[in-house]
C-alpha cells in the first residue's frame, strides 16, 4: 500500500470542499448528509483526538493537520495531541477523546472509546466513494442504468463492489493481476469486465489502484461519473474535457468522514 506524501495532501482542504458541492450536485445529499443516511448515525458532540504516530515510515507532513481540518469543517471538536504514539494515545484519554483517529504505515483507524466501534480507512473509503455512484444521478443522455466498473479490486475496491452488490447493481470487475479478478469472480456474483473481448463503456465508473491512467477512452460515455479515492487519478485531463466526466477525488476527507460515522 503506498503512502501520503505531503504533496498528496497540498491541496487537500479546497478538494474537499469542492467535492462536497459536486457530491451535493450530484447526489442531492451533501458528503455528511449521505453519511448520515447510510450509516444511520450523527455526530453527538463527540470529542475527536488525532494522534501522530512515529512508527514506519514516521509522521507525513500535513496528515494530522488535514484530519483536524475535515474533523472541523464538518462541525465537530477535534485536536492534535502534542506527543506522538502511546504518550499521544495516553494524552488523548485524559484530555477528554471521545474518538481516536491514527495511522501507521499499514492502517488508519478511527476508535470510538465510548461505544467501543472501530472503523479501517479502506472499507470506509470504498463504502463511501460507492455510496456516492450508487446515489448519483443520471444525466440527460447518462443514464441511470445499474451498470458499475469496478477498476481495482483491492482494499478499497473490495468493500466498494460489496456496496454495490449490495444496491443491485451489475458490477463489472477488472484489475491488472488476473488472479485477484478470478478470485472475486469465484466470490461474488460480479461479470469479469474485458475491453477486447467485450468493449462497453460505463455511466457509473470506480476507481481504486495506486496508477495513473487506469480509465481509456473506451469505458466513458458522455457526462460519465467517475468516483475515486485512488491516487493518483486514474483519468487523464484531456478525457475528462472531452467526456465531460464528473470527477469525485480526494485523498483523505471524504473517506475520513466515512470513517467517523461508521464509529457514531
Ligand atoms: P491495494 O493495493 O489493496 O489494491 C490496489 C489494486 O489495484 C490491486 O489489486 C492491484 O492489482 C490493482 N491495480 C494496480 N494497477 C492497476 C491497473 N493499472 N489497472 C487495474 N488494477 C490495477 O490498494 P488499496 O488499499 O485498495 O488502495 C487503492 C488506492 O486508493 C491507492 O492509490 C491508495 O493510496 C488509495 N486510497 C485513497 C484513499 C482516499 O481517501 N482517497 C483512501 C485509501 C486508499
Ligand atoms: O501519523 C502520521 O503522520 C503517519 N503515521 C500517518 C501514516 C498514514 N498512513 C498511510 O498513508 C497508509 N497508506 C495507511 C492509511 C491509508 C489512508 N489513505
Ligand atoms: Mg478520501
Amino acid at each position: 500500500m503506498a503512502l501520503l506524501t505531503p504533496e498528496d495532501l497540498a491541496n487537500m482542504t479546497d478538494a474537499l470542499v469542492e467535492n462536497d458541492r459536486l457530491i451535493t450536485e450530484l447526489t442531492t445529499y451533501s458528503l455528511d448528509g449521505l453519511c448520515r443516511k447510510i450509516y444511520g448515525t450523527a455526530p453527538a458532540k463527540e470529542k475527536v483526538a488525532i494522534i501522530p504516530i512515529t512508527a514506519g515510515g514516521g509522521i507525513i507532513g500535513s496528515f494530522s493537520e488535514s484530519l483536524l481540518f475535515t474533523v472541523q469543517h464538518f462541525g465537530m471538536d477535534g485536536f492534535i495531541t502534542e506527543n506522538t504514539d502511546v504518550a499521544g494515545w495516553y494524552e488523548a484519554v485524559t484530555k477528554g477523546a471521545d474518538i481516536i483517529l491514527m495511522a501507521d504505515d499499514l492502517a488508519y483507524i478511527a476508535h470510538n472509546l465510548r461505544n467501543g466501534k472501530i472503523a479501517h480507512n479502506q472499507i470506509c473509503t470504498g463504502r463511501i466513494y460507492a455510496e456516492i455512484l450508487c446515489h448519483a444521478k443520471g444525466g440527460k443522455d447518462g443514464g441511470d442504468d445499474k451498470d458499475v466498473l469496478v477498476l481495482g479490486l483491492g482494499k478499497v475496491g473490495t468493500p466498494a463492489l460489496e456496496t454495490f452488490l449490495n444496491e443491485k447493481f451489475n458490477v463489472y470487475v477488472f484489475d491488472v493481476d488476473s488472479n485477484r479478478v478470478n478470485e472475486i469472480a469465484s466470490q461474488y456474483p460480479v461479470f469479469k469486465y474485458d475491453s477486447e473481448k467485450e468493449p462497453k463503456s460505463f455511466f457509473k465508473i470506480f476507481e481504486a489502484t495506486p496508477c495513473p491512467d487506469t480509465i481509456s477512452e473506451s469505458v466513458l460515455k458522455q457526462n460519465s461519473i467517475v468516483s475515486t479515492p485512488g491516487i493518483p487519478l486514474g483519468i487523464s485531463d484531456e478525457l475528462i474535457e472531452k467526456y465531460n466526466v464528473r470527477v469525485v477525488q480526494e485523498p483523505l476527507g471524504i473517506g475520513t468522514l466515512s470513517m467517523l460515522y461508521a464509529v457514531f
